[in-house]
């Protein structure tokens, strides 16, 4: 994996599951050929892969990051994770806790947490390499998405733990980025913004310059 700092690959980090989009091979391959820094397999919704199909699809997309020299992230999965040796995984509060998934992935792979309050990302900060903090605006990706709440948690988080990277998520688009940037987020976390795009090249490419 490409050594540079976690903070600099959580400046767009494209998050992407087989119910995200149409083509999730291609739509992945133009999103590392436009300049996303991380990505993440979160196959979720009504009717996911699974088994070996979901396996099969994490290894396909995995050698292509490797292509890119982009982090791969497996969501929740840890035990996929373990076993395509992917580059991390990112659990939510609902999924298993971040001192058991640390003690299995060991010190080398990159934890991710998503959490919703400060008490949660104290916590947190004890065992990952970053939080995911949101929804920051309403998203139509996370069924059961916490309240909205602006960037008020990335500030609060910031101030408390100065050292802890954070990246922003819930349906944020290129206009929003600046603000949540200058709010304390070392990257912005992205599904339908690119996923759903009519042009995945040209709104990957709206976030990557920014
Ligand atoms: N987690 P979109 S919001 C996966 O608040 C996820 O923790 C969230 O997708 C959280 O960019 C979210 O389409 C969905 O809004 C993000």
């Amino acid at each position: 994996m490409n050594p540079s700092p976690i903070v600099e690959r959580l400046k767009l980090y494209f998050i992407c599951g087989t119910a995200d989009t149409f083509d999730l091979v291609q739509t992945v391959e133009t999103a590392l050929q436009c300049g996303v820094t991380c990505f993440q397999f979160r196959e979720k919704g009504k009717e996911p892969l699974y088994g070996d199909k979901k396996e099969a699809m994490a290894r396909a997309l995995h050698t292509l990051c490797r292509q890119y020299s982009v982090p791969f992230i497996v969501n929740d999965d840890v035990k996929l994770a373990i076993k395509l040796d992917a580059d991390g995984v990112h659990v939510g509060q609902e999924d298993a806790a971040a001192e058991v998934v640390r003690r299995r992935i060991g010190s080398k792979k990159w934890l991710g947490v998503s959490v919703h309050s400060i008490e949660q990302a104290a916590t947190a900060s004890r065992y990952a390499d970053y939080v995911g903090i949101g929804p920051i605006h309403p998203t139509v990706s996370k069924q059961d998405a916490a309240e909205v709440n602006g960037t008020m948690l990335i500030r609060q988080v910031r101030a408390r733990f100065q050292h802890l990277p954070i990246v922003g998520i819930g349906g944020i688009m290129p206009e929003h980025v600046e603000a949540i940037r200058r709010d304390g987020a070392d990257g912005v976390a992205v599904i339908s913004a690119i996923a759903s795009a009519p042009d995945v090249a040209m709104a990957t490419r709206r976030f990557a310059c920014l």
